[in-house]
């Protein structure tokens, strides 16, 4: 990690228009953002909707090192998700693109915009797996080990694209 920076992991999603499509541009987007580098990205996913309807969804990890806050960081990533139209009809309603931050280096951040680590990560077999394919041995602050969670998503559908 270079000076100054942190290791932060992004989750992404789509399950509107060209999903794999939105998925893959919006992560080359990650790594143009100021003071921030793309440091890898998962494989695409083919996953079913979770809470929630629509199609099925695309998702993927990125791990990214950065240099901008983690509030700034949020602001960038809403600016990209409007940039690909993204509209909020009702609550977890199919989307061109959704990034959340999963982990901000080892912080716990509790504010009314952010909640770091992502509050249902480990409930999640579309965030958990391919965080888990960047890292295996990843920690989630407060909660230790992250592979000790995947026995709790094995019924939610996940494909490897
Ligand atoms: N995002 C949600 C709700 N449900 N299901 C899948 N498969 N993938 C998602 O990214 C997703 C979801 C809310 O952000
Ligand atoms: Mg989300
Ligand atoms: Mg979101």
């Amino acid at each position: 990690m270079s000076k100054g920076r942190v290791d932060t992991y992004i989750g992404i999603g789509s399950n509107l228009g060209d999903a794999a499509d939105n998925v893959q541009r919006a992560i080359l987007l990650l790594g143009t953002l100021d003071d921030t580098r793309l440091i890898a990205q998962s494989n695409l996913f083919r996953t079913a909707p979770v809470d929630g309807g629509g199609d099925d969804y695309v998702n993927a990890v990125a791990k990214l090192e950065t240099g901008m806050p983690a509030d700034l960081l949020l602001n960038a990533l809403q600016a990209i998700e409007q940039d690909f139209g993204r509209e909020r009809p009702f609550p977890n309603a199919p989307r061109t693109l959704d990034l959340d931050v999963l982990l901000y280096a080892q912080q716990r951040i509790d504010t009314p915009s952010l909640t770091v680590p992502h509050p249902r990560l480990t409930q999640r077999a579309f965030a958990l797996i391919p965080l888990l394919q960047l890292d295996p041995l990843l920690a989630i602050p407060g909660k230790g080990p992250a592979h000790q969670f995947v026995p709790g998503v094995a019924g939610q559908a996940i494909q490897k694209i």
